[in-house]
C-alpha cells in the first residue's frame, strides 16, 4: 500500500512518520510549534477536527486550508468565500500537490494536525487523543472509541455510494485518485455492500438506542452539553444522507431528530460542513442520479430487511475500534 502512516496504538491519533522532508517543510513555515491544522473546513472528515479542537479549549490553532486540487502552496487568494477559510487563515495548499504529499508522509488527506512538530491523522482518533489529554468521562471516551470503529466504515460507505460518481465523473480533479478507484457502482461485490450496510445498521441502531434512553433528544448523545463524541460523530448522519443517499430519518428517527437540534445550534468550526457541504453533495447526487435510478441504492439493503432475512454472520455489532488503513498507493515526492 506505500503506507507512512504508522498506528502505536489502538486510540491514539495515527501519526504519520515524520521524515526529514515533512520536518523540514513544518520548520521553514514556522508550523514545527504549537497546534497546527490543515483541512478543508466544508470536508466531513476536517470539520470532527476542528470541532473537537474548539471543545477541548484549543484556543491558539493555527490553520492551514488545503484545497481540493493540485494548488501550489500560497497565500490565500483574496476573493476566497470566507465561510471556507479557517479563522486567521493565510495560507492555501491543494491536497493534490506534491508537497503536501511529502508533508503528509506519502498519505495526503484532511484532516492532518501537527501537535509540536509532530503531524497526526484520522479525525476520530484525533478527538479521543483530545478527550484523553482534556479528561473528558468515560461514557464520551467510550462513545468516541464506537465512533473510531465505524470511522472506516462511514468513509467507505460514503466513497462507494456517493463520492466516486462525483469525482469519477470530474477525472478526479479534485482528490487522490487512488483513494476512490476500488469503490462506487461496480466495484465492489454484493457480500462487501453486504457487510458494510450490516455494520451501518448495527452502528446506526445502536446510536437510536442511545438517544431512546435518553430522557429528552437534545441534539447531544450524553447529557446536557457538546462533548467530544458528539464532535467525533457529527458528520454521520448528514454524510449518509446526502451523500450516500440513506434515509436516515425514516430509519433513525431520534438520531435525525438529534441531529437537526445539534446542527441548528452552529457548533464553532463547522459552518462550512453545514452551509456548503450540502451544495457539493447536490453534485454528488445528480452524478449518482443514474446508477440509483438502476438500484444502485444504498436503500436496498435497508427496503430489503423486510422481505429477505440478512444472515446474522455477516452483521457485525459496533465493532472494536480499528485504526482507518492507509490507501495512499503513490510515490513520494521530493520537496
Ligand atoms: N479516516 C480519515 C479520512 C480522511 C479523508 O478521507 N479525508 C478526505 C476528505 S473528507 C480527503 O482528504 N479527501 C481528499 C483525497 O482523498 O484526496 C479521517 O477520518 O480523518
Amino acid at each position: 500500500m506505500g503506507c507512512a502512516i504508522s498506528s502505536d496504538t489502538k486510540f491514539k491519533a495515527t501519526k504519520v512518520t515524520m521524515t526529514p522532508e515533512n520536518k523540514t517543510i513544518l520548520t521553514r513555515n514556522g508550523w514545527d510549534k504549537g497546534i497546527v491544522g490543515f483541512g478543508f473546513a466544508a470536508s466531513e472528515a476536517s470539520c470532527v477536527a476542528a470541532i473537537a479542537l474548539v471543545i477541548a479549549g484549543k484556543k491558539d490553532v493555527q490553520w492551514v486550508n488545503v484545497s481540493f486540487d493540485d494548488a501550489e502552496f500560497a497565500d490565500v487568494p483574496e476573493e476566497m468565500d470566507d465561510i471556507m477559510k479557517y479563522p486567521n487563515s493565510t495560507k492555501i495548499i491543494g491536497v493534490k500537490d506534491p508537497v503536501y504529499k511529502t508533508l503528509c508522509g506519502g498519505s495526503p488527506q484532511v484532516p492532518t494536525i501537527a501537535i509540536n512538530g509532530q503531524l497526526y491523522q484520522e479525525s476520530t482518533e484525533i478527538v479521543k487523543m483530545l478527550a484523553d489529554e482534556i479528561d473528558a468521562p468515560m461514557s464520551v471516551k467510550n462513545l468516541i472509541d464506537q465512533a473510531i470503529g465505524f470511522n472506516e466504515t462511514m468513509l467507505n460507505t460514503v466513497k462507494h455510494w456517493g463520492w466516486c460518481a462525483m469525482h469519477k465523473a470530474q477525472d478526479y480533479a479534485m482528490v487522490n485518485k487512488g483513494h476512490y478507484l476500488d469503490y462506487g457502482e461496480g466495484n465492489k461485490d454484493e457480500q462487501w455492500e453486504r457487510v458494510t450496510t450490516n455494520e451501518v445498521k448495527a452502528f446506526f441502531s445502536y446510536l437510536e438506542s442511545l438517544l431512546e434512553n435518553k430522557t429528552e433528544i437534545n441534539g447531544y448523545f450524553i447529557g446536557q452539553s457538546m462533548t467530544l463524541a458528539d464532535a467525533a460523530l457529527f458528520n454521520v448522519v448528514q454524510s449518509l444522507e446526502l451523500i450516500a443517499g440513506l434515509n436516515v430519518k425514516g430509519y433513525y428517527p431520534k438520531l435525525y431528530e438529534n441531529w437537526e437540534i445539534l446542527k441548528a445550534s452552529n457548533p464553532e468550526g463547522s459552518a462550512a460542513y453545514l452551509n456548503v457541504f450540502p451544495g457539493f453533495a447536490e453534485y454528488v447526487t445528480q452524478a449518482n442520479a443514474e446508477g440509483r435510478a438502476k438500484g444502485f441504492d444504498i436503500n436496498t439493503y435497508w427496503a430489503r430487511e423486510a422481505s429477505q432475512k440478512v444472515p446474522e454472520e455477516t452483521a457485525q455489532p459496533v465493532k472494536e475500534a480499528t485504526p482507518a488503513p492507509n490507501e495512499s498507493d503513490d510515490e513520494s515526492v521530493e520537496v
